[in-house]
């Protein structure tokens, strides 16, 4: 991390659009520096105290190549050349393993990568979402704060990853395969229960095949509740090759974002940002213990005591906590 620049020179640069700070910003964030950490936060306390304009956060989640990326470059300049200034962040929870997702994303992001309106950052190398998914909300900030009103994630859908990833936009997006509507088996009941809208993709591969799925898979959510109060999940045939039904989907996302839909929208995101302190605190209390050689040792002991039935699991917590107090007065 650059530490010569300062936060004020960051948040200058953000504010003008400054592509090389939204960069510096963004790994900022994501970083799990110990040094990065309090800086982080200050950017953050800033930005929040800043006033922020409406914005659109979506995600686009579907089985690896099902056609996420060609669709965001598609459906990403038509919403440019409705005057939108679009971001796309790629989380790819599986692309430390392969390394080959974001050479992929550059390469189908062409003309959106490029784009003086738009944005796109392929995964940050640390990206499991779960540990990501609280830098991925900051990640999100960020972008906004760059003036770019609709940032989309887009994400692979695996396990419970995708379902994660719906906690942290507006509207969340399900690509499924045509081919899949023939065997519905393939797509887990979870990811149906929090799709805010399903697109068959590759439409023009066999439009009878993409009909029969769009009606499939309007049956099974008749089925089922919907995603949101006062929201039916709509389905669309899209081909991001000809753009048949681009319009559709613009018109889905028009309408969930419609101004009387504000107050709900902002409801589900106030719910959104108390899950993400509520986890995101456990998740750093577990790291204290686990970062520290004295609380891990006595975490382990209390652990086998716990498992053996020599101490209650409450007593045993009560314990470790005040061994935390002693470490923390010790250490701050
Ligand atoms: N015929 C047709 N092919 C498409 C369409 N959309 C995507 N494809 C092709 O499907 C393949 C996968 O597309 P991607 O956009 O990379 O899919 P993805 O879901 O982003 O894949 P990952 O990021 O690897 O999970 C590519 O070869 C695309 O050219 C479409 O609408 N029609
Ligand atoms: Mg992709």
């Amino acid at each position: 991390m650059a530490d010569a620049d300062s936060i004020d020179d960051i948040l200058h640069g953000l504010a003008g659009g400054n592509r090389r700070s939204l960069a510096l910003a963004l790994s900022l964030v994501e970083s799990t520096a110990p040094n990065d950490l309090d800086r982080s936060a200050e950017l953050l306390t800033r930005l929040s105290e800043q006033p922020r304009a409406t914005t659109r956060r979506l995600c686009v989640t579907g089985a690896p190549g099902v056609g996420k990326s060609t669709l965001l470059e598609a459906f990403g300049m038509a919403l440019i050349e409705r005057g939108h200034r679009v971001a796309v962040l790629a989380i790819d929870p599986s692309s430390q393993k392969t390394g080959g997702s974001i050479l992929g994303d550059k390469v189908r992001m062409q003309r959106l990568g490029v784009h003086d309106n738009a944005f796109v950052r392929p995964s940050p190398s640390r990206s499991a979402l779960g540990g990501a998914a609280a830098a991925t909300r900051d990640a999100i900030t960020v972008c906004e704060a760059a003036g770019f009103d609709t940032v989309i994630v887009e994400t692979v859908g695996v396990g419970q990853s995708e379902v994660e990833a719906a906690d942290l936009v507006d509207l969340f997006v399900l690509l499924v395969l045509p081919t899949a509507g023939d065997d519905v088996q393939g797509i887990k009941r979870g990811i149906m229960e929090v799709a805010d809208a399903i697109v068959v993709t590759k439409a023009d591969l066999d439009a009878d095949q993409a009909a029969r799925a769009t009606a499939m898979y309007r049956s099974i959510l008749g089925l089922m509740l919907p995603s949101k109060p006062e929201w039916q999940t709509p389905v669309a045939a899209v081909s991001a090759v000809t753009a048949a039904g681009l319009q559709d989907l613009m018109d889905v996302v028009t309408a969930f974002f419609s101004e009387d839909r504000r107050s709900a929208i902002e409801h589900v995101r106030r719910h959104q940002r108390l899950q993400s302190f509520d986890q995101h605190l456990r998740r750093r209390l577990t790291d204290l213990v686990a970062s520290d050689v004295r609380l891990n040792a006595r975490f382990s002991e209390l652990r086998h005591r716990v498992a053996q039935d020599h101490l209650a699991p409450t007593a045993a917590v009560q314990s470790l906590l005040r061994h935390c107090t002693i470490e923390l007065t010790e250490t701050l």
